[in-house]
């Protein structure tokens, strides 16, 4: 883009992020608004979460048909996807595609991270700074900065003395070759499960070490067939429709009948059934309708995963270890063969709770019954300090100078997801308290809204709009009120910030549905936006208006 160092860059929006969410803002900003829009990532390339996850294994485990965008037909008639699910690199190359074919990529700057942002109430400006020697100065801030995104690392006491590498599964190195080495694995999450998997045949030894068992369930990955493929194109509208009205955006309809409403028989044939078929959120979704909010419908779904993993682990004591005894409430996983990995004789796990890590040693992980786990690299697939992990890393300062990581110190909170109050137009792409669902179809949902917002902006003159602060506690309430209808707050995971040590435990998510949030986004809108207090500067701030 020829920027000179030093220079400051006068533009309309500024987007942070090249993944999904900011590939589709930048779009629409430019090709839908006519507005003067870059987009900025600190990595190299696009693609956000599939240019830094590239672990072998890393897969979507929203199913193909819907992970990707809906926003134009014809795009998605091109897609080439043959499989359930979708590989990292397919997924990077059709966001690359993306990209390339709405003309988008001169508008990006890679290698470019966000290092502060200031909002100036007088002019109704954003100046924003970049590790680059440039700063922007825009109307409107949009930050699709990733809510799986910030890594999280463990703090292992003499990491620098070991010799071998310490890589996590979100920066993964593009010259890693594990074949043939000694390989220890921390976490056993969607991540975990995946790396472990996928690298198990291939490394001379792999250490799995575990802190909580899992339930997950298998994927069921497979190639389509022809007439899936057929139905998934000519059924575009149809499908997309349902997405939309559906409440974890997953591409079926969730199930309306209880656990306990049919024979004991009937559900066992049920589970069976979504077993055989795989799929995380089908197995906890399509089967009953009360798996995450009964705790005796809950049992009645983990005892039958208790019992397949009892039918396909070989060893006891492996057995013990990885069979879950809690609730079964994380975020849904499946996996392809992720117990069956267990019974290989080149795989052995560590239960990190029984056996604590004590340190790090030149060789390897020492663990507190004195055993040296010798390892050639260590992989952390120990998750993301998620939501407001990468907003936390930023100085953005709001009206009155005022931090956001101190708005937050009692945790994140957001209006719909999308704005919070004290930082007027800046609009976020998968904020705190947005939706917990399949995420492309979230993502243009509030893509598509922040476009209309900022056209009714331009089309009324008012220069900057902040959140009520009464609004976005309100909202901050129905988001914990809903939450605490569900079983999802007993697990310790990152969908409460329960995974990060030190990080208060919060509610960070609407769990009402993309249908019903759709519709309060709707509302909001349609009635000018009441949620939000509108500021016209004088004189109003130029923008370039829509084409
Ligand atoms: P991201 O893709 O995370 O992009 C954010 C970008 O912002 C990053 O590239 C980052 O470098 C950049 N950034 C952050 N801070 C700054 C800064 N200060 N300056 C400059 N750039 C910055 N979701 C699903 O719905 N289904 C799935 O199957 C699924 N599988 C997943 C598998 C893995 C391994 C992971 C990690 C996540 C998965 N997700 C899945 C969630 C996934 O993150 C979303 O689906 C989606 O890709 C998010 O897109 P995004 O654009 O909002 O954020
Ligand atoms: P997750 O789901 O947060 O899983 C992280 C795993 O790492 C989990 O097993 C953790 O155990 C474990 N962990 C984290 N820190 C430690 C330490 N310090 N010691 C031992 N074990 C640790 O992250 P993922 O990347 O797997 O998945 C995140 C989302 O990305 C996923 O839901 C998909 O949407 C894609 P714990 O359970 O906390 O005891």
């Amino acid at each position: 883009m020829g920027d000179s160092p030093g220079r400051t860059r006068h533009i309309d929006a500024l987007v942070v992020g090249a993944g999904f969410g900011g590939i589709y803002a930048l779009h629409k900003l430019r090709n839908r608004l006519g507005l003067d829009a870059v987009a900025v990532d600190k990595a190299g390339g696009v693609g956000g979460t599939w240019y830094w996850n590239r672990y072998p294994g890393a897969l979507s485990d929203s199913e193909s048909f819907v992970y990707q965008y809906s926003f134009d037909r014809d795009l998605y008639e091109q897609n080439p996807w043959r499989t359930k699910y979708v590989t990292q690199p397919e997924i990077l190359q059709y966001l690359n595609g993306v990209v390339d074919r709405y003309r988008l990529r001169e508008h990006f700057r890679f290698e470019t991270g966000v290092t502060g942002a200031e909002f100036d109430e007088d002019s109704g400006t954003w100046t924003v700074r970049t590790d680059r020697d440039l700063e922007f100065r825009c109307r409107f801030l949009v930050t699709a900065v990733g809510l799986l995104s910030a890594t999280n690392l463990p703090r292992i006491p003499g990491i620098e003395d070991y010799r071998g590498r310490v890589v996590h599964t979100g920066a993964w190195p593009q010259d890693l070759d594990l074949t043939g080495k000694r390989v220890g694995v921390i976490g056993n999450g969607s991540t975990g499960g995946q790396v472990i998997t996928a690298i198990a045949p291939v490394v001379e030894h792999l250490t799995s070490f575990q802190r909580t068992p899992q339930y997950t369930v298998p994927a069921g990955n497979r190639e389509l067939t022809a007439a899936e493929r057929r139905s998934h194109r000519e059924n575009f509208e149809d499908n997309w429709e349902q997405v939309r009205n559906s409440s974890v955006a997953m591409g079926f309809e969730e199930s309306a009948v209880p656990t306990f409403s049919v024979s004991a028989e009937e559900r066992e044939r049920v589970f069976r059934r979504a077993w055989d078929e795989g799929g995380g959120f089908r197995f906890m979704f399509e089967t009953f309708s009360d798996i995450a909010t009964d705790p005796a419908a809950n049992e009645e779904a983990a005892a039958f995963i208790r019992r397949r993993i009892a039918e396909v682990v070989e060893d006891p004591e492996v057995r013990r270890k990885l069979t879950p005894t809690g609730v079964y409430a994380h975020r849904p996983l499946c996996d392809s063969g992720f117990y069956e990995t267990f019974n290989r004789p080149n795989v052995s796990l560590v239960n990190v709770k029984e056996t604590p890590i004590v340190r790090m040693a030149r060789d390897g992980i020492v663990t507190d019954d004195g055993t040296v786990h010798e390892l050639d690299v260590l992989v952390c697939a120990t998750g993301f300090d998620a939501v407001d992990g990468n907003y936390k890393r930023v100085d953005i300062r709001g009206r009155d100078g005022k931090l956001l990581k101190d708005s937050w110190a009692d945790g994140p909170t957001s209006y719909l997801g999308l704005a919070t109050s004290g930082f007027p137009n800046m609009f976020m792409i998968l904020g705190p308290n947005g939706p917990f669902t399949n995420l492309p179809p979230s993502i243009e949902t509030q893509v598509d809204w922040i476009t209309e917002t900022v056209r009714h902006m331009l089309d009324t003159g008012i220069s900057w709009m902040d959140v009520d602060p009464e609004t976005e506690a309100a909202w901050t309430e129905t988001c914990a009120d809903i939450a605490g209808q569900t079983l999802f707050p007993q697990a310790a995971s990152w969908i409460f910030g329960a995974n990060v040590p030190g990080k208060k435990r919060t509610v960070m998510f609407y769990l009402g549905g993309l249908k019903d949030y759709r519709a309060l986004l709707a509302e909001e809108s349609s009635a000018a936006y009441p949620g939000f207090a509108k500021v016209t500067c004088s004189p109003v701030p130029a923008a370039s208006g829509p084409a």
